[in-house]
C-alpha cells in the first residue's frame, strides 16, 4: 500500500493547504488507495526522517520500493501510473510537465512571498516595506497565466493534468484568493479544478486527518 506523510497538526491557516493535499490529489484522480502517516511536532527531525527528506518536510511517498521527497516529483510519479494525468503523447507529456514545473517554479514563489509579506509577518516592518512590490510581482505573474489559459478550459486544452493539478494548488495559497476569484479566467479555472471529485475527496481526506488527530 502505498503511504504518503503528512502532519498531525498544523496551525489553522495551514489546514487544508499542507503539501500532502497534492499528492492525496493525484493519487485519488488516478483511483490509487494509501493511507498516511502522520508526523508528530519533531518527528521530522529525527535521523530516519531526515534520511529520507533531507529537509524534514512532508509529504514523502512510499511506493513499493520506490521513496520519493518534493510534491512535484511524487505527482509525476503518480501520473507516469495513468492517462488520467499525464498523457502518453510525448509532446503533450512535455507540456503537461511543463506547467506542472511552471507552477511549481515561476507562480508560486511570487505568490508565498506576497503571502509572508502580507499575512504571516504582516505586523514586522520589513514585511510593510516589502508587501507592495510582493504584490505586484504575484500580480505579473497571475496576468501572464492568465493569458496563457485564454479561454482554454485547462492549461493545455481541453485536458486535466499534472499541471492543472499543481497550479490549481498554488491558486489556493491563502492570500491570493481575492487576486485568483476577480481574474475573469483564473475564478472560473480554480473553480474547475477544485470542483473535481478527487479534489473533494483528497480535501477532506487531509481535513479528516487533522480532526482525528485532534
Ligand atoms: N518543495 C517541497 C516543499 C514541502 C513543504 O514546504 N512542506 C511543508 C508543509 S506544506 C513543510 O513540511 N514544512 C515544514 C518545514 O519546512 O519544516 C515540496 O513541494 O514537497
Amino acid at each position: 500500500m502505498i503511504t504518503v506523510t503528512a502532519f498531525k497538526t498544523v496551525p489553522d491557516f495551514a489546514r487544508g493547504q499542507v503539501r500532502d493535499l497534492r499528492v492525496r490529489w493525484a493519487l485519488e484522480e488516478v483511483g490509487l488507495p494509501y493511507q498516511t502517516k502522520l508526523l508528530s511536532p519533531g518527528d521530522q527531525d529525527k535521523p530516519e526522517y531526515r534520511a529520507l527528506q533531507p529537509f524534514g518536510q512532508v509529504p514523502i511517498l512510499q511506493d513499493g520500493d520506490v521513496t520519493l521527497f518534493e510534491s512535484g516529483a511524487i505527482v509525476l510519479h503518480i501520473g507516469a501510473q495513468s492517462e488520467r494525468l499525464l498523457p502518453t503523447d510525448i509532446r503533450a507529456r512535455d507540456r503537461a510537465t511543463q506547467w506542472m514545473i511552471a507552477a511549481l517554479n515561476s507562480v508560486e514563489p511570487a505568490l508565498v512571498n506576497f503571502f509572508l509579506a502580507d499575512v504571516v509577518f504582516a505586523d514586522q516592518e520589513w514585511a510593510k516595506l516589502r508587501r507592495a512590490s510582493a504584490r505586484d510581482l504575484a500580480e505579473r505573474r497571475l496576468a501572464g497565466l492568465s493569458n496563457a489559459l485564454g479561454d482554454k478550459p485547462y492549461l493545455d486544452g481541453d485536458r486535466f493534468t499534472v499541471g492543472d493539478l499543481m497550479m490549481a494548488t498554488v491558486l489556493r495559497i491563502p492570500g491570493e484568493s481575492e487576486m485568483v476569484v476577480s481574474d475573469k479566467r483564473l475564478g472560473p479555472y480554480l473553480e474547475r479544478c477544485t470542483a473535481r471529485p478527487a479534489f473533494k475527496r483528497a480535501l477532506d481526506a487531509q481535513m479528516g486527518d487533522f480532526r482525528a488527530a485532534a
